[in-house]
């Protein structure tokens, strides 16, 4: 039976995929609703507006290379943007796309269920003054890093100073950035040390009367090489735009970052260390994703740059005992996300920095007047949490996602999750997610690389547009086939081998402490081939009726 609906696609979430994705079913004449839970658009730097918030990737090959309007029109003036100018340029974008009017603001859809006999779904929402729509395709660009975490100790809510989650920071009303709050003569903390208390914490250690860092897992952190982006150099890009986007396309993940394609240990050893000390002065994630090409995959090439790093530690902190402290133990360099910093070691020579070291004296609660480890009563008047997601999959179990029997999304991922192409799921018609698990933007320069998914996800809409399609499911072999693709290919990475978000550890929530396939390595060319051709072959893995 085919029922009435009041939309063609429901596009849920108004970051930079979501928005893309909403104006090219638009042009293609299918009748869309946006929805996003919050009061605007920009997603990640909508929300996430700390001191410190700014680009690691560099601002010319991050947004939409698809738009050459905006590539022209559009100045960058830090090689690395910062929060207010990337929400800035978002907000141009959506000028551009004239997109704002699809979408419908503080729609938080908090229920999501296929009617199977109906073939649509049926969204309702967290705010009581908003009627349930309906809508036959569901696109999800939650985005990976949209649910906050908390720490998972006692107390949380006792603390009677300010605290604050850096990805809720609380915003300038008249302007893109943060509000502005006052931390001089404040005794501050930072929880976390990941690539936000990396950025956060250099900021604080300015602004701060004292700041306390309280560090758990250190990172390997290379400089980030920021600068005000000089005229020439803009237009240099503008007028250089195709060979940024080359670069990218050629690289794993999306960035203009190319390994050496030579072993570390094929080169003489009075060579490579001039590389790598080339490398990190390099701008963004040039050590990360430009050295030798078996730094990621073979543990002594890995062993040797993290001991160089080491040394770079050692050099620019100057007590020792704390140099240590920021020296991983527990991962070799690139084996997570590596945060950009510019001066985050010499914030720990300043007088008013302050480290404690929470494997030594973890946290056990926190307390009206500040954090208790098992060691002292550290007190504050402001606590600042960088301490992450519920990534990836969190992102999506916010939602009660029903699919076909009124299966629960999350009941299915709790078992394991299984995906097509990162695309569908087994079981959820009609059901479309971007940038989620298993997809091939996920490890990536994500506008990039989203944008790329969603222009072939739009050629698939089109094509079922043009064949009268009205429902579109994975065949269960494709699922198969590609959650076992993705988790042999996180068992070769050394990556995989780590605890991060990237391979779906989170010690903060309960039974997250198995390793998972959710990450696809999709930047690169092999990936865009395999899309080409499940194309090219009528959207073989799918089932179209
Ligand atoms: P991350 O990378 O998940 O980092 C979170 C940090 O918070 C990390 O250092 C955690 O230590 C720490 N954390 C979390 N919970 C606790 C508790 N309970 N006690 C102490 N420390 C804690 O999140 P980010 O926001 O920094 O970065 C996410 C992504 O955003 C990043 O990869 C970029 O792509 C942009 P742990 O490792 O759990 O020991």
């Amino acid at each position: 039976m085919v029922k009435e609906v009041d939309f063609d696609a429901v596009v849920i979430g108004a970051g930079l995929s979501g928005l893309y994705q909403a104006y090219r079913l638009r042009e293609m004449g299918y009748r869309v609703l946006g929805v996003e839970g919050s009061d605007d658009i920009g997603g990640v730097w909508h929300h996430n507006r700390y001191p410190g918030a700014r680009f690691d990737s560099e601002s010319e090959i991050y947004g939409y290379f698809w738009s050459e309007q905006l590539k022209q029109e559009w100045n960058w003036t830090e090689r690395f943007a910062a929060q207010p100018e990337v929400l800035a340029y978002i907000h141009r974008a959506a000028e551009i796309m004239d997109i704002r009017k699809d979408y419908l603001f503080n729609a938080r859809v908090q229920k999501a269920e296929y009617d199977e006999e109906a073939n649509l779904w049926k969204f309702e929402f967290q705010q009581p003054d908003r009627a349930p729509v309906t809508a036959r395709f569901m696109f999800s660009a939650l985005g990976p890093l949209s649910a906050p975490q908390m720490p998972n100790v006692p107390g949380v809510h006792t603390f009677k100073g300010e605290s604050y989650h850096t990805a809720s920071w609380p915003h300038d009303p008249n302007g893109f950035g943060p509000a502005k709050l006052d931390f001089a003569d404040k005794r501050v903390a930072v929880i976390g040390v990941g690539s936000t208390g990396v950025q956060v914490i250099q900021e604080m250690a300015k602004q701060a009367g004292q700041l306390t860092v309280f560090l758990r897992s250190p990172n390997w952190c290379t400089p980030l090489g920021n600068g005000p982006m000089v005229p020439e150099r803009m237009a240099y890009i503008k007028s250089h735009y195709d060979e940024f986007t080359a670069k990218c396309d050629a690289s794993i993940a999306g960035f203009p970052h190319e390994f050496i394609p030579r072993n570390l240990f094929d080169v003489s050893q009075a060579e490579r260390d001039a590389k790598l000390d080339e490398l990190y002065q390099g701008p963004g994630f040039s050590l990360w994703l430009g050295a030798y090409q078996d730094v990621l995959s073979d543990p002594a090439a890995n062993k040797y740059v993290s001991d160089f790093v080491a040394g770079k530690i050692r050099e620019r902190v100057k007590a020792p005992r704390i140099a240590e402290m920021l020296i991983p133990k527990d991962h070799g360099f690139g084996m997570k996300r590596v945060p950009l910093e510019s001066y985050y070691y010499e914030v720990y020579n300043q007088d008013n920095v302050k480290a404690v070291d929470l494997n030594a004296t973890p946290i056990t609660r926190i307390t009206p007047e500040g954090i208790q480890t098992t060691d002292a009563l550290y007190e504050f008047d402001i606590i600042i949490y960088a301490t992450g997601f519920d990534a990836i999959k969190g992102s999506w179990n916010r939602i009660d996602i029903r699919g076909s029997g009124g299966v629960a999304l999350k009941d299915e991922w709790g078992k394991g999750v299984k995906t097509y192409m990162g695309m569908q799921c087994p079981g959820f018609p009609n059901f479309f997610m971007l940038v989620g698990p298993q997809s091939g933007s996920t490890f990536c320069n994500i506008p990039r690389c989203s944008a790329m998914a969603i222009d072939w996800l739009s050629a698939m809409m089109a094509y079922a547009k043009e064949a009268g399609i009205q429902r579109i499911e994975p065949e269960d072999q494709a699922v198969e086939e590609w959650t076992l693709y993705c988790t042999k290919l996180l068992g070769k990475l050394l990556l995989g081998q780590t605890n991060s978000w990237f391979t779906g550890i989170n010690k903060n929530i309960e039974g997250r402490d198995k390793r998972e396939a959710l990450l696809f390595v999709g930047g690169n060319p092999k990936y865009r081939e395999y899309c080409d051709d499940v194309a090219e072959h009528d959207y073989k893995g799918f089932i179209m009726s």
